[in-house]
């Protein structure tokens, strides 16, 4: 007998999951071969200012947003910035926040750990690359009323929507560097964003600038970052 296409669970409707068939074989060869286009997956710092149509930032964001998240809220906003006087703007505020934090916010031995990666106040990348990212977590939203309404598992969602978003920028074939200038309220000012939202992250978007060399960095092997209990 064929499956029904939809049930009803609490009085509301589910549909089938399309499933693939896939072999256990063919699972293996996609886990590597996915591993191993991640693998080469690197936070980048020097752009290109080579223009990226929009239709791709669309449908990057889009994929962000398959992201699970609490009771299914999605409580995320992409501000996504072409705009260079906006994008002039970030870039003043983020250098002033970084030159603070640089000079009299981080530890010594914070200064030590990020050494290895070469970061300084100066962003300019916040200028030459195409488009800038900005993810803003939603902590709740408001009713018809104008009434406080839950969100939950909010840090944990954007993370996920973040973590997708830059899958997704890997990809395609651009690159991206998670910025987190600190604090970061600037973003809600300068991009004029409600009160029920806070930046998360910033993206700055596009080609990497060529050449460009990034951290001789390895990462941690499975055995350190992973326990199996079989
Ligand atoms: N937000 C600063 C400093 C910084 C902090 C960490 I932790 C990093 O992994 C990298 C940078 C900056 O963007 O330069």
């Amino acid at each position: 007998m064929a499956a029904k296409d939809h049930i009803l669970i609490n009085g509301f409707k589910h549909i089938l999951f399309e499933q693939t068939e896939v072999s256990s074989d063919e699972i293996l060869s996609k886990s590597i071969s996915f591993f191993q286009k991640m693998d080469k997956r690197r936070s980048v710092r020097e752009f290109s200012s080579k223009p990226v149509a929009k239709s791709i930032i669309e449908n990057l964001i889009k994929t962000a947003s398959t992201a699970p998240s609490g009771a299914h809220k999605q409580p995320w906003t992409f501000c996504a910035i072409s705009n260079p006087i906006i994008k002039s703007e970030i870039r003043k505020a983020a250098e002033l926040e970084e030159k603070e934090s640089y000079e009299n916010r981080m530890s010594d031995s914070w200064l030590k750990d990020l050494a290895h990666l070469g970061t300084d106040m100066n962003k300019p990348f916040l200028e030459i690359a195409p488009w800038l990212i900005v993810v803003f977590k939603r902590a709740y939203e408001f009713g018809k009323n104008g009434e406080k309404l839950n969100n939950y598992y909010v840090n944990e969602s954007v993370g996920l929507a973040s973590g997708l978003l830059i899958t997704a920028i890997h990809e395609a074939g651009l690159v991206t560097l998670t910025h987190t200038p600190s604090p970061m309220r600037f973003l809600s000012k300068i991009l004029n964003r409600p009160e029920n939202e806070r930046p998360f992250l910033l993206l700055p978007v596009g080609y990497p600038q060529h050449p460009t060399y990034v951290p001789d960095i390895t990462r941690k092997k499975i055995n350190k970052i992973a326990k199996f209990y079989e």
